[in-house]
């Protein structure tokens, strides 16, 4: 299949009208990523012996003891997984460790009053521009409410309308991110030109008019739709890393080199699952992450990245809505709708998933659960059903903090 990619003069010129002040580092896609692999990567290469002394020293020193594992034990395997007045308790070995049980954040909206900014729950609004970002009580895709960004509806144009809400969770640093959505979008007969997935990184308060948008080191993506038609369908996957030196690896997924895959397509209302995976690399090293997935579906797959010169670089930004360039066209009933439902945010990939078919490799939904307690041998969580109904056959897999993840184990949901 040969795919087309929107236009590189139409990106820029999007990007330099949209951006007041923003320069063009803010430009360019924004998601996020899930796991580092969909399978259970290999046990993970043993260090290194230190080079024996050469001297023929007459009695050789002592082999340092091996740092322990951090995961010891080969793959996590998952005994008994049950269901008990909403929490689900999942028993086996091998699972690893959690610097704490819960998510960084976790929020499904239904507890949030209708109309309420999301600035009112702890999401930071970095002081974007257009249309308005509040809870919403007639879509969603768990429960009976989302987050919901409306963009603003003027007449009929020719020219890009930009809607730049820039909500986002604050507050914490981290050398890695996991997170997960749900989105889905309504055109209501305007068209989407662009729209921003998740952006996160290192706020730089001086940057560029916005301390997480313009900062680095950055990760960032963006879809877009058949360029310069009426598809409404979201195609095309553009995006890549800002370094902390502000030079940039990106390219569009499926043609550019190094950026394999194809692109899910995203329908109008249509609910999908964004997974992203973050990892800042080391210090000296070229081992930074960013893997992203739409149901599942892998978009960007990087392991060898180097955004960062020192360790006090850190994440500690990460936006849920960023915004969108889009068209109102003649016969519209407004702008484009865009929800928000099931946000999960962590500094960890460990989590327990429920999930939609019995190997990992065949699921399009994995619905993390916020945990309440974990160890190696044990966790418990806080069910979230999310689009799983009473009665459904669904699987549990546990993700250990290294990617890894365990074999399905059935569940049948009370
Ligand atoms: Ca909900």
């Amino acid at each position: 299949m040969t795919l087309h990619r929107a236009p590189p003069h139409t990106t820029t010129l999007l990007c330099a009208v949209s951006l007041l002040g923003v320069l063009m580092t803010g430009c360019g896609g924004g998601s996020s990523s899930a796991d580092t692999t969909a399978v259970a990567p290999p046990a993970p290469a043993p260090a290194p012996a230190p080079a024996p002394a050469p001297a023929p020293a007459p009695s050789p020193s002592p082999a340092p003891a091996p740092a322990p594992a951090p995961n010891p034990s080969g793959a996590p395997t998952i005994a008994t997984a049950s269901v008990s007045a909403s929490v689900l308790t999942v028993s086996g070995s091998s699972f690893g460790t959690r610097a704490q049980a819960a998510p960084l954040r976790y929020d499904n909206f239904d507890s949030r009053t209708v109309g309420a900014s999301p600035a009112t729950f702890g999401y930071h609004n970095y002081g974007g521009f257009g249309g308005t970002v509040t809870v919403d009580g007639s879509t969603a895709y768990s429960g009976a409410r989302s987050l919901r960004h409306q963009s603003n509806f003027g007449g009929a144009s020719p020219d890009v309308q930009e809607s730049f809400p820039h909500i986002a969770i604050r507050g914490f640093s981290s050398n890695e991110l996991y997170l997960s959505y749900r989105l889905k979008f309504a055109s209501n007969g305007s068209r989407i030109a662009q729209l921003k997935f998740n952006r996160s990184g290192m706020e730089i308060s001086t940057a560029n008019g916005s301390p997480c948008y313009g900062g680095s080191p950055k990760f960032r993506s963006s879809y877009y739709p058949e360029s310069g038609s009426t598809d409404t369908t979201l195609r095309y996957v553009q995006g890549g890393i800002v370094r902390d030196d502000e030079s940039v690896l990106e390219g569009w997924i499926g043609e550019t080199s190094g950026f394999e895959g194809t692109p899910q397509a995203i329908p109008e209302n249509t609910w999908v699952q964004v997974e992203e995976y973050y990892k800042l690399n080391d210090v000296g090293a070229s081992n930074g992450e960013f893997v992203t997935y739409v149901n599942g579906h892998r978009h960007f797959n990087f392991h060898d990245l180097r955004l960062r010169s020192s360790a006090s670089q850190l994440l500690n930004c990460s936006y849920l809505v960023v915004g969108m360039d889009y068209y109102v066209n003649a016969g519209s009933t407004n702008g484009v709708t865009v929800w928000y439902d099931d946000h999960y945010l962590d500094t960890s990939r460990a989590r327990v998933v429920l999930a939609n078919a019995s190997t990992w490799d065949q699921t399009t939904i994995r619905s993390p659960q916020p945990a309440t307690q974990w160890s190696a041998a044990g966790i418990t969580a806080s069910l979230e059903r999310g689009g799983f109904a009473s009665g459904a056959d669904v699987w549990v897999y546990v993700v250990r903090a290294d990617g890894t993840v365990s074999a399905g184990k059935a569940l049948r949901l009370p």
